[in-house]
């Protein structure tokens, strides 16, 4: 298991497109368990390949609150095939956009049809805070970031922070 460094906003790898990934085998499980020790470290309720550096399509979350009972979930390949009317306002933040949170209005349940660790296709039905997440992941797949929620004029602003507390602190 390895501990991975979290790619922060501005990176244009945040902002590319993952591939599908076309055999779950122990590579893709070896990233899985990564991707979950950097999680929990972080810490964070989610985490996308992409965050740290991998452009394939695969997520891990655990909404748990307590660290003694661990749920982590896995997907490989998600997809939404059903998203709810109602919608749902969520106050997110992200690994790759730190110490920013914002409101991020997104369906309020969706179904979710995946891949998990051993290959095998699982469908979920998600809502509350899960639903959000999922959501948030799996826009991080497709190079969004919540920020892309926003008005340009709260993305640019967030944007501009980001930079100079990078610039800041070299
Ligand atoms: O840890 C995280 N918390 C969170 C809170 C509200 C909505 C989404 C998230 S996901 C985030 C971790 C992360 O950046 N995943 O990509
Ligand atoms: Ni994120």
């Amino acid at each position: 298991m390895a501990l991975l460094p979290i790619l922060t906003a501005p990176d244009p790898v945040l902002k590319s497109k993952s591939k599908p990934v076309a055999a779950v085998d122990d590579r893709i499980r070896a990233l899985l368990a990564d991707m979950l020790e950097t999680m929990y470290h972080a810490p964070g309720i989610g985490l996308a390949a992409p965050q740290i550096g991998v452009l394939e399509r695969v997520i891990v979350m655990d909404i748990g609150r307590k660290e003694e009972d661990r749920d982590p979930i896995s997907m490989i390949n998600p997809e939404i095939v059903w998203a709810s009317d109602e919608d749902n306002t969520y106050e997110e933040g992200c690994l790759s956009v730190p110490e920013h949170y914002s409101n991020v209005v997104r369906p309020a349940a969706v179904k979710v049809r995946y891949l998990d660790e051993s290959g095998a296709r699982q469908e979920i039905h998600a809502d509350g805070l899960l639903a959000t997440v999922v959501q948030h992941e799996m826009d991080h797949l497709d190079g969004i970031l919540f920020i892309d929620h926003l008005s340009s004029l709260k993305r640019n602003m967030i944007l501009r922070k980001l930079l100079k507390a990078r610039k800041d602190a070299e």
